[in-house]
């Protein structure tokens, strides 16, 4: 289990965090800029993790920081401009569950279940859209974690759903890409004509 000394809203139990005395939070964590659609970057193959060293721990850190202050279920590093095989989910519900931050470095499915589950997924890096998509219930992923070890999980439910959206993210794929050429092609424009002000 991840130290959750870390997490920015969060206690240990789900209580709230004082942060204006805890001065070492502000030294330890940065929330970074999410990338946005048409921004090229989002369609890039991420490329592998070579060690994990303090670097890539403290990226960790601040993308768990990124993503809960959002806040979103799930974050590659990708969105946070950085195209390295690294993703960091909690899909723990804020209130009533202690907070489960997971960090998947260079994550990799090793099996895929036979039943597919829909699910009206959103995307930071496209604010305001949703898109149902069928994805398997359930999987199997090999990962290493933040502390440089070797992992196996078994996941179903939202956390085998954000896990394969996370993944996309690693390989250029994005939610519109599930969408008719139509209805993608007007997502485009639309970011297209934001990005331009
Ligand atoms: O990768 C991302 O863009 C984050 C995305 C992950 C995701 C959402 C839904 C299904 C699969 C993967 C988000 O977290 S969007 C925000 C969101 O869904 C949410 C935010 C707060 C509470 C609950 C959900
Ligand atoms: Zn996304």
């Amino acid at each position: 289990m991840i130290s959750s000394a870390f997490l920015p809203d969060r206690g240990r139990n789900g209580s709230a965090i004082d942060h204006s005395t805890d001065l070492t939070y502000l030294k330890r964590m940065s929330k970074l800029a999410i990338i946005t659609l048409p921004d090229p970057l989002l369609r890039a193959t991420s490329a592998p993790v070579e060690r994990v060293d303090d670097e890539i721990r403290r990226l960790a850190d601040d993308m768990l920081e990124t993503m809960y202050e959002a806040p979103g279920i799930g974050l590659a590093a990708v969105q946070v401009a950085v195209p390295r095989r690294l993703l960091v989910l909690d899909v723990t519900e804020k209130e009533k569950e202690e907070a489960n931050p997971i960090v998947m470095i260079n994550p990799e499915i090793i099996k895929l279940g036979d039943t597919l589950a829909p699910y009206e997924e959103g995307c930071l890096s496209l604010p305001d859209i949703r898109v149902e998509i069928e994805r398997p219930s359930t999987l199997t992923v090999r990962y290493i974690d933040r502390e440089g070890r070797q992992q196996q999980l078994d996941a179903d439910g939202l956390l085998a759903t954000a896990i394969q959206h996370e993944l996309d993210h690693l390989d250029g794929r994005l939610i519109i890409d599930f969408m008719s050429r139509l209805k993608r092609d007007m997502v485009i424009r639309k970011f297209k004509k934001l990005a331009r002000g």
